[in-house]
């Protein structure tokens, strides 16, 4: 009797993991967000993305042309608007109510990136990774309330200043690019549509764990 107990509850057990990695996998395929930038004449400028990555979320930039050759500054801020003008974008993201800058002891904002490059030749290609955001549901969340946005500075950051009646926090100035973030939709429709290779691992996982059982099961009842 006992032992068909200890089946039953090892049965619901593993029956339980599948559903929880068919859940966690739809979960993953929804953290994707994206968002097009554009210079303030309203031309495009080039496209960000954003994706859940085990050490946080992973940025990616590419620009393609609007942006003077060099080093500036690029933050998340606050607001998902960035219309009449980049204004509407807020102050920097800032749930922890930390102070601007990596080099600042009471820093840094959530939404403080490394400096992005441009090259000569105008375009440049940037990645980064930030572990005070995150793009599920959350205080740090990103896609969260009225959303934010990303914005591209004039200047380089300082890394330090924490707010300059000119030139702003890290005194990179004024504001050249910038794109709302929002969810790349397209990414979390594509579970239903094709189930997911994280659907067929659950279901391996679970016919495994159940065959497993069964055999061991089998093997303990022909040996008593
Ligand atoms: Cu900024």
């Amino acid at each position: 009797m006992f032992k068909r107990t200890t089946m039953f509850t090892m049965f619901v057990a593993a029956t339980l993991f599948a559903v929880a990695a068919v859940a966690g996998s739809a979960a993953a395929q929804q953290s994707a967000a994206t968002a097009e930038l554009e210079d303030t004449d309203g031309n495009p400028v080039g496209t960000a993305t954003f994706t859940e990555g085990p050490e946080g979320v992973v940025i990616d930039v590419v620009v393609e042309s609007g942006v003077e050759p060099g080093e500036h500054g690029i933050h998340i801020h606050e607001t998902g608007e960035i219309e009449p003008d980049f204004e509407a974008a807020g102050d920097h993201f800032n749930p922890t109510d930390a102070e601007h800058g990596f080099d600042n002891p009471e820093g840094p904002h959530a939404g403080d990136l490394e400096n992005i490059t441009v090259s000569e030749d105008g375009t440049a290609n940037y990645q980064t990774v930030n572990d005070r955001i995150m793009l599920g549901e959350g205080e740090n969340s990103i896609l969260g309330g009225d959303g934010t946005a990303l914005v591209i500075h004039d200047m380089p950051d300082d890394n330090v200043t924490d707010d300059d009646p000119e030139t702003g926090p890290g005194m990179s100035g004024d504001r050249v690019a910038a794109g709302v973030i929002e969810a790349d939709v397209a990414a979390a429709t594509e579970v239903p549509d094709t189930g997911g290779p994280g659907l067929l691992a659950a279901a391996g996982l679970a016919f495994l764990a159940i065959g497993s059982i069964l055999i061991v099961f089998l093997v303990r009842r022909s040996a008593a």
